[in-house]
């Protein structure tokens, strides 16, 4: 039997003006303070206006569109958790609600966000010099500036300590840098790339240096990589390092940045806000099929009107439900200082594997008129293909994870 509450979604006792919308049954939206809610509000009218409107067109032309940055800059998200140099100075959580917000538009403009100030600049405010701060983060936290961050390579995703890209010093202090780097977020259009190298023996963990490379110096190339089917609107290269000669001033000098510590440290930043972004595009895609499965008539009925329909829809809310419980979780502790690098891999690899998994749902549900740009889940479900790979795969959070409970790091065969 039907019974009919004539409410509308997301109108129950308690949760009417949710700043999380129809998802929010249990009152999530009484745990963010005014501020909090003020800034996710902000950042969602640029994606209405900026983003929502053009995002299908950008994904299958494969665009990223420059002239968002501007924008992202005047509200503040460039860098916007770190302090000083003309950043925003925001908490981990109104991060962590930026990047919600903005991957509830599109993963794509995510990363353009934490690209440019999770990776870069967080590897230059963490480790640089304070002439390089101050010669990089205030064009960068303008948007005037973009960055990038090489670590992978062709040959070493997961396995970092394996890179070959070296920095060899010279007699009189210069470094000159040889190898490639790939998967590297907006190289092609940056001002300045942190690249990762080793001055040691292959193989050294602890060998491994930051360098700040403009990227006009001689020898470095950037190249974007064609035909992606994931993260249309956002762009992903190759770089090649030929003889690139910096100066001795060009590397990271912090004690922070000797050894592949120095790169997690940035990868850190860069993990937690996609816990956060992930469920934004969970969110998305939840209220896509929510409301299309109220106007969508078959059998003579909606489709929310179906049982089968709403198990699902139950199912998606209380995974967006505890994924931005757990997202919070993480962020009060990161703004208490507190957070472990270790709980960082249980959001990571819990909030991506269910966001895909909804996402999936949801394309599923629209029938076959999800298959099209004009509905997001399958572009949201392409672009966490990329996700869940990126910044530690699952299987590394999962090993992770794994050592911590155990105390038996499992990473290679020989027990690493
Ligand atoms: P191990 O090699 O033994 O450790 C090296 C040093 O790093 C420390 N460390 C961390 N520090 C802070 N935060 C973390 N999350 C850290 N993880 C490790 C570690 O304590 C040690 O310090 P020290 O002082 O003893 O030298 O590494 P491990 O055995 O701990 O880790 C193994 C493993 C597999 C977990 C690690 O290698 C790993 O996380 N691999 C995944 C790498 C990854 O996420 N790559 C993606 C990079 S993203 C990118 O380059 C392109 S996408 C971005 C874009 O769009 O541009």
């Amino acid at each position: 039997m039907t019974t009919t509450d004539t409410r509308a979604p997301g109108s129950r006792t308690g949760t009417d003006a949710s700043f999380l919308g129809p998802v929010d049954l249990i009152g999530l939206d009484g745990q963010f303070s005014p501020d909090e809610k003020d800034l996710a509000r902000s950042v969602r009218s640029l994606v209405d206006e900026h983003i929502r409107p053009n995002i299908a067109g950008w994904y299958e032309q494969a665009v990223f569109p420059r002239e968002i940055v501007p924008e992202l800059a005047r509200l503040g998200l460039l860098g916007m958790h770190l302090d000083g140099y003309g950043c925003a100075g925001r908490s981990a959580v109104e991060y962590g609600l930026a990047a919600s917000e903005l991957e509830a538009g599109d993963s794509g403009l995510r990363t353009f966000v934490s690209v440019q100030g999770s990776l870069a600049m967080s590897a230059l405010h963490k480790h640089g010099s304070e002439e390089q701060k101050q010669r990089w983060l205030p064009p960068m936290a303008a948007g005037e500036a973009i960055g990038c961050f090489g670590l992978t390579e062709p040959t070493a995703g997961s396995d970092p300590a394996s890179m070959r890209t070296t920095a060899v010093e010279q007699p009189g202090g210069d470094w000159v840098l040889n190898g490639s780097k790939r998967w590297i977020g907006l190289a092609t259009i940056a001002d300045v790339a942190v690249i990762w190298a080793q001055t040691g023996e292959p193989g050294d963990a602890r060998g491994v240096r930051g360098f700040v490379v403009p990227t006009n110096t001689p020898g470095f190339h950037a190249e974007a990589i064609p035909a992606k089917l994931s993260m249309r609107a956002s762009v992903q290269c190759d770089i090649t390092l030929t003889d690139v000669r910096l100066p001795a001033d060009a590397v990271l000098p912090a004690d922070s940045a000797v050894g592949l510590k120095g790169p997690f440290a940035c990868l850190n930043e860069a993990r937690y806000g996609i816990i956060w972004g992930v469920m934004g595009a969970a969110r998305d895609s939840f209220e896509a099929v929510l409301r299309y499965g109220g106007e969508r008539t078959q059998f003579g009925t909606p489709l929310t009107a179906f049982q089968l329909t709403q198990a699902k829809l139950a199912d998606m809310a209380l995974e967006i439900t505890k994924g931005y419980l757990l997202a919070l979780q993480l962020g009060r502790a990161k703004d208490a200082g507190t957070l472990d690098p270790v709980a960082i891999s249980v959001g990571k690899l819990n909030n991506c594997r269910e966001a895909i998994a909804i996402a999936r749902e949801a394309r599923e549900m629209l029938g076959g008129n999800g298959i099209t740009g004009d509905h997001a889940p399958l572009r949201h479900a392409n672009n966490l293909e990329s996700v869940r790979t990126y910044e530690g795969t699952d299987e590394v959070h999962a090993l992770v994870i794994g050592r911590a409970l155990t105390g038996i790091g499992a990473f290679t065969a020989s027990g690493k």
